[in-house]
């Protein structure tokens, strides 16, 4: 039998479980209203950016690159570091990249070794990393997704079938003694024209008879030069300058020097090869102070931006993606050099050309 009392507390319990049950239903009505009203932009995707530094105004372009792909605009959030030549600051900024969970690394190493721990605690931090320009010598390619650059060994067996065609071309016999001006040892722009020049001089019997580090660097071209001709004179000929930094900074002591940088070897003038294309490695061209200019091309941004939107929306990309590179000289009798039995076009520059180049 139910007593009056239990009657009363049963009541109670009803009306107070419905009451409970209305707040529940209206706060997470209220919850639903706030989730709606909460709608986000999408989120903006970080991108922690290792630069090697400024050392060269191809190295400039490529950074005007990067930054012009990745930016608010975009949705991209760049936070470059700048490793001021050192391969120290560029591991240091990678951990600092990998603690703070950018979302993507992209990595332009200043030498292709001692990537590997780094890359790896990329790699377990599930932080996608491609590397730009320069290649990494890694024992686990699979540490990166994807690498954007040039073929440097290529560049160079272009830079010298030029050469070896153009020396041809004037019938050339005598003594070709070439003063070597490299790019920073290890780069893999360095490897890549430095095993092009000494197997092409193997093959031709060309001298190089000095050979040594600029660093890509103006100033160091100019100083490595000085060297050079104090040691052997004007039995230089030609002078191979792996970037159009170090090529300006070898004419200034050529000409500091009475020599001439031009493109009448018979006539005692020096050839100068080159590499970038840069404008003023170009402008050079067209006076005729370099012989030849092979393109390296800096603009990655746009390619790179390409392939992590890919990733972005689960796409596959390519691990190896080249960039489209051209070679440029004012000497009309040669239009293009063979490599490997493969033609490449040789460009003959004018000014108009140069209207519009962005670096
Ligand atoms: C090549 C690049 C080189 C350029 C130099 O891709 O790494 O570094 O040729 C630059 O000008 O300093």
């Amino acid at each position: 039998m139910i007593q009056r009392n239990d009657y009363r507390t049963i009541i109670k319990r009803v009306i107070s479980s419905v009451l409970a049950l209305t707040v529940a239903f209206s706060l997470a009505g209220c919850g639903e209203e706030k989730e709606e009203v909460k709608k986000e932009a999408p989120a903006t995707v970080t991108v922690g950016f290792s630069q090697i530094g400024a050392e060269s105004d191809w190295r400039l372009a490529s950074t005007a690159s990067m930054q012009s792909a990745f930016n608010e605009s975009t949705g991209y959030k760049l936070m470059m570091d700048d490793g001021q030549q050192k391969q120290e600051n560029q591991l240091k900024a990678m951990r600092k990249f990998v603690d703070s969970g950018v979302d993507y690394i992209v990595l332009d190493p200043i030498t292709e070794t001692g990537w590997d721990a780094t890359l790896q605690e990329a790699s377990e931090a599930n932080i996608p990393v491609i590397i730009v320009d320069r290649r990494v010598d890694v024992e686990n390619d699979d540490v990166y997704v994807a690498w954007i650059g040039s073929d440097f060994r290529l560049e160079g067996d272009r830079a010298c079938a030029w050469l070896e065609a153009y020396l041809a071309s004037i019938e050339y016999e005598d003594e070709v003694n070439i003063a070597h001006i490299q790019g920073t040892v290890g780069s893999s722009a360095q490897i890549g024209r430095t095993e092009a020049l000494e197997e092409k001089a193997d093959a031709c019997g060309w001298n190089i008879i000095a050979q040594e580090d600029a660093d890509f660097v103006q100033a160091k071209g100019k100083e490595v030069m000085e060297r050079m001709l104090a040691e052997f004179g004007d039995t230089i000929n030609v002078v191979y300058c792996e970037n159009d930094s170090e090529a300006l900074g070898a004419i200034e002591a050529l000409k500091e020097r009475g020599m001439r940088p031009g493109k009448h070897i018979q006539n005692g003038e020096v050839l100068v090869v080159s590499f970038d294309a840069t404008r003023d490695g170009l402008l050079k061209t067209l006076s005729g102070e370099i012989t030849v200019d092979t393109e390296c091309n800096p603009n990655y941004g746009a390619p790179t931006i390409r392939l992590i939107n890919s990733l972005q929306n689960g796409l596959p990309v390519e691990h190896d993606n080249y960039m489209e590179e051209s070679q440029f000289s004012t000497v009309l009798t040669i239009t293009e050099v063979r490599v490997d039995g493969k033609p490449y076009k040789v460009t003959h520059l004018n000014r108009d050309m140069l209207a519009n180049r962005n670096y």
